[in-house]
């Protein structure tokens, strides 16, 4: 054990702090037409050290970035992901699902996968190489990827949340080892000129917090 680093703020500041967040966060949207423009992959690249600050089961840290430029690899996984993507909205999908899907305006086709500068295709490890077991694995990662999105959107960089389904062409692309599995598809980069997304709301803080 070592002594904790903590620095307890004036309420003042907790306040303006927590407001500035909401602020910056509640203009967060995903966005699917990007600019094919380059992005500071070194911005990127920190980003992920964000996201491997997040917390996990037993400090395992269960994932792995694998962060994607080379144009080759992108125009593979978009045609694995449309392949996929095509079995999903020719009938694999529920007409329910296809109903809640129809104000989001989504197809099969993804260009994005290559007009993005970069993705970070993100894997969860079931078990160490050596064979250790893995705990929480999806809470853990699912936090570090809200950790990474929150700070590649604070860092001025638009991202989309993109889950073909299944993701297992994403394994074999990008050469992953078969105790991690895809977990999260994240193109990164600016939105393209003239970018329109959905007009959605999001819950009141009513609706979503109870307290006792
Ligand atoms: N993976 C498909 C379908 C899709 C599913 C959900 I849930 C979304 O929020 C959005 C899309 C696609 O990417 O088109």
């Amino acid at each position: 054990m070592i002594p904790l680093e903590f620095r307890r703020l004036p309420e003042s500041k907790m306040r303006a702090q927590v407001q500035q967040l909401f602020e910056q966060l509640a203009q967060r949207r995903t966005v699917r037409h990007f600019s094919p423009e380059p992005i500071p992959l070194e911005v990127v690249r920190q980003a992920i050290h964000v996201a491997a600050q997040a917390p996990s089961g037993a400090n395992k840290q269960p994932w792995t970035f694998v962060l994607v430029t080379d144009p080759e690899l992108k125009r593979r996984i978009r045609e694995g992901a449309e392949a996929e993507e095509r079995a999903f909205y020719g009938g694999r999908a529920s007409r329910e699902w296809l109903e809640d899907l129809a104000a989001l305006g989504t197809d099969a086709d993804k260009p994005f996968l290559e007009i993005a500068p970069a993705l970070i295709a993100v894997f969860a490890q079931s078990r160490s190489a050596g064979g250790r077991k893995h705990y929480y694995v999806k809470e853990s990662v699912g936090i570090a990827c809200g950790m990474l999105l929150a700070t590649l959107h604070l860092a001025g960089l638009a991202t989309l949340t993109h889950t073909p389904s299944p993701m297992e062409f994403l394994g074999k692309i990008l050469g992953r080892p078969s105790y991690e599995k895809p977990f999260l598809l994240i193109p990164v980069g600016y939105p393209a000129h003239g970018c329109q997304v959905p007009d959605l709301n999001r819950k009141r803080l009513e609706e979503v917090l109870v307290e006792r």
